[in-house]
């Protein structure tokens, strides 16, 4: 199964480590196609050039059989990435912080439509088991 994690860059790095949790657990249901996402040292270089990035991000995406993104601190890329996806009729789970203090966007609460869009509340101790649960049924159907 290949996996696409979102997760900001550009937008703030402040919730990398939950990344790094979440790129750990999706790994053990398939190729995390995105793995940078969560590293600790990306530098904003941007040293593919842009385009290149957009481009392979999205060739990515239409190679996906599920997406997860990490919502909670907002990034442009990231609602992109989602839209695209919707687009694209893909399995998408978005994991969202209350705890954060931060409302999330109307267009991604308001896009969850089950099964194929779903946002999901949690709290930090509990993404892993969220994750397992939601990949019982991917791999179920
Ligand atoms: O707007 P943001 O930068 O927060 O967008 C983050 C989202 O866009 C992530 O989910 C990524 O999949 C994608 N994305 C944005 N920038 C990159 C990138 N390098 N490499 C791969 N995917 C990206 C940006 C430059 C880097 C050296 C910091």
């Amino acid at each position: 199964m290949n996996i696409y994690f979102c997760g900001s860059i550009r937008g703030g790095r402040q919730d990398v480590v939950i990344y790094q949790t979440i790129v750990k657990k999706l790994q053990q249901y398939g190729k995390v196609l995105t793995e940078h996402v969560s590293y600790d040292s990306l530098s904003d270089k941007g040293e593919d050039g842009d385009k290149a990035i957009h481009d392979r991000d999205v060739q990515w995406l239409t190679m996906s059989d599920v997406i997860v993104a990490e919502v909670t601190q907002p990034s442009l890329g990231v609602g992109y990435e989602l839209g695209r996806a919707v687009a694209m009729n893909k399995r998408i789970l978005c994991l969202f912080r209350p705890s954060s203090g931060k409302v999330l966007s109307a267009m991604i609460r308001g896009a969850s439509n089950k099964p194929l869009f779903q946002v999901q509340d949690y709290k930090e101790d509990e993404v892993e088991s969220i994750l397992e649960k939601y990949f019982d049924t991917v791999i179920k159907n």
